[in-house]
């Protein structure tokens, strides 16, 4: 399958790598069997980016940064309420590294989005850190491109690709979120949250099917 997508559309897929894996030290369940789905539509667009979550080793949304905190806790930052991780992605580590069954996506990505390298601010989505004003310059890059609509999946559905989708709708693009090729990690009811505000924000919710026809 080539080609099926048009010149104004663009596969995104946000942060499939080894921390996010069953294993991983932000393990996202059954993340690994996304990749076999992302690698079965990748060939049938002509624009593919990913990203991939990089943050430095004292970044701010570690629990392991804050005196007597512990992952999944929330805290109040600056620019708002953020939830802490247990460290992962760190910087040019093997956690960070993608998935080694990202073949032919990888090699026609012609971007990748390397976000949350900001020490003091996280950044869930590809388009804007989470102090809501730093871009990342990808939505311009799709401008550039001439991209329309932005198809989106990864991990976690709940949070990056969520966020991504909902800074790309606010962007002007035209959004789905490609259900099967993305998973949850589904904090306090954070999923069905997630779908709730991508449903109200005009993004389809499709599966990887859909992008084959
Ligand atoms: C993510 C939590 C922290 C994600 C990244 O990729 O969804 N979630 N950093
Ligand atoms: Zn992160």
């Amino acid at each position: 399958m080539h080609n099926a997508r048009g010149v104004d559309e663009v596969l995104l897929v946000i942060d499939v790598q080894n921390d996010f894996m069953p294993g991983g030290a932000l393990a996202v369940a059954h993340g690994d069997e996304i990749v076999p789905v992302i690698e079965g539509i990748a060939s049938a667009f002509r624009h593919v980016v990913l990203t991939q979550d990089w943050h430095p080793a004292a970044h701010v949304s570690f629990a392991a940064n804050h005196a007597h905190r512990v992952p999944f806790e929330k805290i109040e930052l600056p620019y708002g309420e953020q939830v802490l991780w247990p460290s992962h992605c760190v910087q040019d580590t093997p956690g960070a590294a993608l998935h080694r069954g990202l073949c032919e996506t990888a090699v026609r990505a012609r971007a990748v989005i390397r976000k949350g390298q900001h020490v003091d601010v996280d950044s869930y989505s590809a388009f804007v850190e989470a102090d809501r004003v730093t871009p990342t310059g990808l939505a311009g890059y799709l401008r550039e491109l001439g991209v329309k609509r932005v198809w989106c999946c990864g991990l976690a559905t709940d949070f990056c690709v969520a966020w991504s989708a909902l800074d790309a709708r606010a962007a002007g693009f035209d959004v789905s979120v490609i259900e099967d090729a993305s998973r949850a990690i589904d904090l306090n009811g954070s999923l069905d949250a997630a779908w709730r505000d991508l449903h109200a924000a005009g993004i389809a919710r499709v599966q990887a099917a859909d992008a084959l026809r």
